[in-house]
């Protein structure tokens, strides 16, 4: 007897379509211009298992880096040189659910990247940080990577340092302390794609979800791919305020650190150590 296994379409994946409203909306955002940005996106076997034959692998792609802690593990990842711009027109050659292979060394790919594309070229960077991020948080699935336009200007005329960077992104909206009380994440400027940037990252994942590449965009972190565009979102917006600050000449007054310490009391959450002066 012959049984024919009927599977849902993919498109109608809500991961897939999570994948196409984000990407999408990032580009009309400003912050994915041409090919930049990256998402990966971590699926149990049960949310692909109605789209996909899970026993067909389309082609094999080899890494040079060990991720067999995520062996077996199923992402829906962006295409490397995709423009986000056009991923709503066609998921199939921009997207791509692949699955890391048993000895960690590789992944498969299932689905997607139709025109012969591999997962982006920040696949690394993603891999490493979710692998950190699960370690701290096993409810971790969402990395994203974009160009947000005020956070890389503020790059260029802020102090890069991490305390400091972090105290004026909260004072320039009072929801980001609740947002991100861990604050933010800065590394050194390193050349992107590479191990050494992704290890740079994951390094700083381990304390912080949102981690700042200097002169180039953020990575985010979370267990959604709203909180995770949410938390990107709310960086960037204070961001913008303190760009606006100082275009309009300069805080004049601003919340104070007793203030902030109050709103963290209101909301339970603990400000990262070390930066408000109590
Ligand atoms: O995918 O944004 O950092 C293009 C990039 C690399
Ligand atoms: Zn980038």
């Amino acid at each position: 007897m012959i049984t024919t296994i009927v599977r849902n379409p993919i498109v109608t994946a809500p991961f897939l379509q999570e994948m196409v409203e984000t990407t999408s909306n990032l580009y009309r955002l400003g912050w994915d211009e041409r090919n930049g940005g990256n998402i990966s996106y971590l699926l149990n076997e049960e949310e692909v298992r109605p789209y996909l034959d899970l026993d067909h692998v389309v082609r094999t792609v080899p890494m040079n880096f060990d991720a067999s802690a995520l062996a077996g593990r199923y992402f829906i990842v962006t295409g490397s040189g995709k423009y986000f711009k056009n991923v709503e027109k066609k998921p199939s050659t921009h997207l791509g659910v692949i699955r890391i292979a048993a000895d960690g060394k590789g992944y498969e790919i299932l689905w997607g990247f139709e025109d012969g594309g591999v997962a982006t070229s920040e696949l690394p960077t993603h891999l490493m940080n979710h692998m950190q991020r699960l370690s701290v948080d096993p409810n971790h699935r969402v990395i994203m990577h974009c160009h947000a336009t005020n956070l890389i200007a503020m790059t260029f005329t802020h102090s890069l340092e991490e305390e400091a960077m972090t105290k004026t992104l909260w004072e320039m909206c009072t929801e980001c302390l609740v947002v991100f009380p861990e604050g933010v994440g800065v590394i050194p400027w390193i050349v992107p794609g590479t191990n050494e940037i992704g290890e740079a990252t994951a390094e700083r994942m381990k304390d912080v979800r949102i981690v700042l590449w200097p002169h180039h965009g953020v990575f985010g972190a979370g267990t959604t791919m709203d909180e995770t565009f949410g938390l990107i979102e709310t960086a960037e917006k204070a961001a913008e305020v303190y760009t606006i600050v100082c275009a309009q000449g300069g805080k004049k007054q601003t919340i104070t650190d007793q203030q902030l310490q109050d709103l963290a009391d209101a909301f339970n959450v603990v400000p990262r150590e070390g930066i408000l002066k109590l």
